[in-house]
């Protein structure tokens, strides 16, 4: 006779390997589960692309749980107020063409809009290198966050991908991946990384926008990671530029996916 310990066990192993097995190879892996790596994710699963985000947190949301010095309310302007009727994320008007949003709502309501049009988010899960393939970014190798974080002597394992966003905020971890192991030379001014600017919120807002692009075969930047790669302004507090970005980024994947 079956214990209750066992078939719990067996519940969660089965179903665990089930979904990592279905997401080996996949259309899209998203590196980070920040704003603009969440909305990129719902949109993308949306449209119908397997995609598979990692974070290496437990919690995903990036930076949005603690909102602006851990007081967990943020601004959004209006034009990304439709990004969050999608989400089903409560907003209220402040002045004219700014709204605030609880940061906790904002943080769940992404994750659980993500996963619900189907994009699987795998939490603690970290990314330490990409797969350069024929002159691409062809996939992410990861690991286990604690073992990463504890510094364990542990080979990792491989998703591949027709593409890769880095959307891993502030430091662009994929993009630098590429530029330093692989040698690519990305689309921007410079052909390398330009650096974060720093904070002038109008032409921060702005800029995560602009920047958010495909930077070579393969690799797209959103968020952030965006602003670093191409030398964009930071904005603090305010989160319509990252919806705005996750959004454009789903739809040039898509475009290159489907051309
Ligand atoms: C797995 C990783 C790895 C890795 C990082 O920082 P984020 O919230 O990302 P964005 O760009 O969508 O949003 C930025 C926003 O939160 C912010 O910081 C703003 C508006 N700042 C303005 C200012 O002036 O400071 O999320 C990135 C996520 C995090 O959860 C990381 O844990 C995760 O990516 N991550 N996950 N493998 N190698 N690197």
């Amino acid at each position: 006779m079956t214990t209750m310990e066992e078939t719990i066990t067996r519940a969660i192993v089965g179903r665990y390997f089930e979904k990592l097995k279905a997401h080996l190879s996949v259309d899209v892996a998203i590196v980070g589960a920040g704003p603009s790596g969440l909305v990129a994710a719902r949109d993308l699963a949306t449209m119908g692309k397997r995609v598979a985000v990692f974070e290496r947190a437990l919690a995903p949301g990036g930076g949005v749980w603690g909102g602006a010095m851990l007081m967990n309310e943020v601004v959004v302007q209006s034009d990304a107020l439709p990004i969050l009727e999608d989400f089903h994320v409560r907003t209220r008007p402040f002045e004219v063409g700014y709204f605030t949003v609880d940061s906790v709502e904002l943080a769940s309501g992404l994750v659980f809009g993500a996963s619900q049009a189907g994009a699987a988010v795998f939490n603690a899960v970290a990314v330490e290198d990409i797969v350069f393939r024929e002159d691409r970014v062809a996939g992410l190798v990861v690991n286990w966050a604690p073992v990463q974080k504890m510094g364990m002597h542990v080979d990792p394992l491989v998703i591949t991908a027709r593409a890769v966003l880095d959307a891993t905020g502030h430091p662009a971890e994929v993009v630098a991946m590429a530029c330093r192991k692989a040698g690519v030379r990305i689309d921007t001014e410079t052909g390398s990384i330009m650096g974060e600017r720093p904070m002038w919120m109008e032409k921060g807002e702005a800029s995560t926008v602009t920047n958010t692009k495909r930077l070579c075969a393969g690799l797209y930047a959103s968020g952030m990671a965006a602003n670093n790669a191409s030398g964009g302004a930071r904005m603090g507090p305010i989160f319509g530029g990252m919806l705005l970005s996750g959004r454009k980024a789903a739809s040039l994947i898509a475009r290159g996916l489907d051309a």
